[in-house]
């Protein structure tokens, strides 16, 4: 049991927002009884990029995934409820869509596009340090 109400931050990515699940995985953030209590749609800029991905710098991913989290409009969203971190990432399901169960938002809606950045539809913060941290870049007045 947690008891602390926790909060995650969430963000539909762009190929989320481009092919119209935002709405989609908000029904399901809801379904499951979280609260949403801040909502955004924005193009993430570079700078803030840097800072949320600062953890896989160097990797041979980072320069694709910075360029592909960029290039357009995204849907951050802070979800509250008991448990809420790693039920998200339970909704969620596997980084890697192809193996990502069906039932969750990737195995349901996502798929392997052979491309230089896993496009997996959705980020969810996988801690509360994490939490915190990521809620502090993107929702600074909160
Ligand atoms: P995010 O952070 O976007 O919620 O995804 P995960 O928590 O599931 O995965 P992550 O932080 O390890 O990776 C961030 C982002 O990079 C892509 N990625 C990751 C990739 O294209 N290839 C890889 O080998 C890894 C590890 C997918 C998500």
């Amino acid at each position: 049991m947690t008891e602390q109400i926790e909060r995650s931050l969430v963000i539909v990515k762009p190929d989320g927002y481009r092919r119209g699940l935002t709405g989609e995985v908000l029904r399901r953030i809801e379904a499951k009884g979280y609260t949403v209590v801040e909502l955004a749609v924005r193009t993430p800029d570079r700078e803030r990029l840097a800072q949320h991905y600062a953890e896989h710098e160097g990797k041979p991913f980072y320069e694709p995934l910075v360029e592909f989290m960029s290039s357009g409009p995204a849907t951050f969203a802070v979800i509250e409820g008991h448990g809420c971190i790693a039920g998200f990432r339970a909704l969620a399901g596997a980084t890697n869509p192809t193996e990502a169960a069906p039932g969750s938002i990737r195995g349901d809606l996502g798929r392997d596009w052979g491309l230089k950045v896993q496009q997996n539809i959705v980020h969810g913060s996988d801690s509360a340090e994490s939490a915190a941290r990521e809620i502090g870049i993107w929702f600074p007045e909160s």
